[in-house]
């Protein structure tokens, strides 16, 4: 056989199958011990233990001594925009609250100002530096939400520059409209006007283009509450988009009853949520989505991920990256904090950052495992067995990331 690129000899760790884990599935993963990957024109078409020695590969990557998993995926970014928020480190340090720094027109508003008034060679120039980082740390597929435009212009603005990084860089990316992030200052004392805004003028011109696979709304108190945030997605959902909700980060809003009841492909945050809140979830098959890097950086508590695995909910994890909360590109910083901080086991956090994440971005047909069929995205971590990825912390232990069959990152040995 002849092929285009063979990875060989290490241990492949992989969830299976194209639906979300659920609760204790979580933990059923695949480990083959010196197996061996055969990818040609960008997709696996064969994973066995074994000699592969009768296939001829244009590019071998020997991993033996290191594991070998799916692509990681990231679900939750809030990558596009312009600036940063290292100036608010210190009112964050003295103990002023994240909603309260964006009450008095900072955070969320701080970067809307920022990206506003940049151009878009600038806008590219920033993103293209956070995906490059991104992939070197193994992550092959991410969502990207708009959000610091908030207005019709530049929230469009937002999406279609999302569309052109397909050619610039080899992560590919899940786009998600969402104009409800903040209220805007123009709008500060009328926030339903702004609303109606995103109901009647932007969402139909977001979705006539096709610029958005999925709405999002922060469903949270001063910003937008239930019924704006059902009100919106409801929009979105008659326009053929999917849904994502914010929910219940910091106050119990009743989020993630609203993502049940809308059966939204995914809740998250959901540290305040309730317990039947979160059985609701279960019931319409939302997936949960957790960003313990927000909880860590903003020293907030941190989602109940053994209860939601316990009630049989499938987990999936994210970065959050974004310039307030979660500054922070690596899904591998999110894998250590899941065992460090929401007690997830290492089978657990794999099938969350790669199978679960990629159904979280309704990716679970095409990325996520490694089986035949699924687009080669592979990450080789210099790690000799599945529990020292979570482990070996605050390093990057990717040694060599593959995107479709193609190199796309090699560590410096
Ligand atoms: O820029 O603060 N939580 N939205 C909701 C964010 C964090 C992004 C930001
Ligand atoms: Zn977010």
């Amino acid at each position: 056989m002849k092929i285009d690129t063979l990875i060989k000899g290490g241990t492949i760790v992989t969830s299976t199958g194209s639906v979300p884990r659920n609760g204790k599935e979580m933990n059923d993963v695949r480990i083959i011990e010196k197996g061996y990957i055969a990818i040609d024109d960008g997709v696996i078409v064969e994973v066995a233990e074994g000699d592969p020695s009768r296939i001829e590969a244009k590019t071998t990557i020997n991993a033996e001594g290191k594991v070998v998993t799916p692509g990681l995926v990231d679900p939750h970014t809030h990558l596009i925009h312009v600036g940063s928020r290292e100036n608010e480190m210190a009112l964050k340090l003295k103990g002023v609250s994240y909603l309260d720094i964006l009450k008095s027109g900072g955070g969320i508003l701080n970067t809307v100002r920022s990206t506003r008034s940049a151009s878009d060679g600038a806008i590219i120039s920033q993103i293209l530096k956070s995906l490059r980082r991104m992939v070197k740390y193994g992550t092959t597929t991410a969502e990207v939400k708009s959000g610091y435009g908030l207005n019709t212009e530049q929230e469009l603005r937002l999406l279609r520059l999302m569309h052109n990084l397909d050619s610039l860089q080899p992560i590919d990316i899940v786009p998600t409209f969402m104009g409800a992030h903040a209220v805007p200052e123009e709008y500060k004392n009328d926030k339903d006007a702004y609303v109606h805004l995103v109901v009647e003028d932007m969402l139909p011109k977001v979705a006539e283009e096709g610029l958005a696979r999925y709405c999002d709304v922060f469903c949270e108190e001063g910003v937008f509450d239930i019924d704006d945030s059902r009100y919106i997605l409801t929009k979105a959902r008659e326009l053929g988009l999917g849904l994502k909700i914010h929910a219940d980060e910091i106050n119990p809003m009743g989020g993630a009853e609203l993502a049940a009841e809308l059966r939204a492909v995914s809740a998250d945050h959901l540290l305040a949520s309730t317990d039947e809140g979160l059985m609701k979830m279960k019931e319409a098959g939302v997936i949960a989505v957790l960003l313990p890097i927000t909880s860590f950086n903003l020293e907030e508590k941190f989602a109940r991920a053994r209860d939601m695995i316990e009630m049989g909910l499938a987990v999936a994890l994210a970065t959050d990256y974004n310039p307030g909360s979660s500054p922070t590109e690596s899904m591998q910083f999110v894998m250590n904090m899941a065992a460090v901080k929401l007690k997830m086991t290492p089978e657990e956090i794999i099938t969350a950052a790669t199978l679960n994440a990629a159904c979280a971005i309704g990716m679970g047909e095409l990325i996520g495992t490694i089986e035949e069929g699924k687009a080669g995205d592979v990450v080789v971590f210099d790690a000799p067995n599945l529990n020292y990825i979570p482990y070996h912390l605050g390093v990057n232990l990717s040694n060599t990331v593959v995107k479709r069959g193609s190199i796309v990152y090699k560590a410096q040995e």
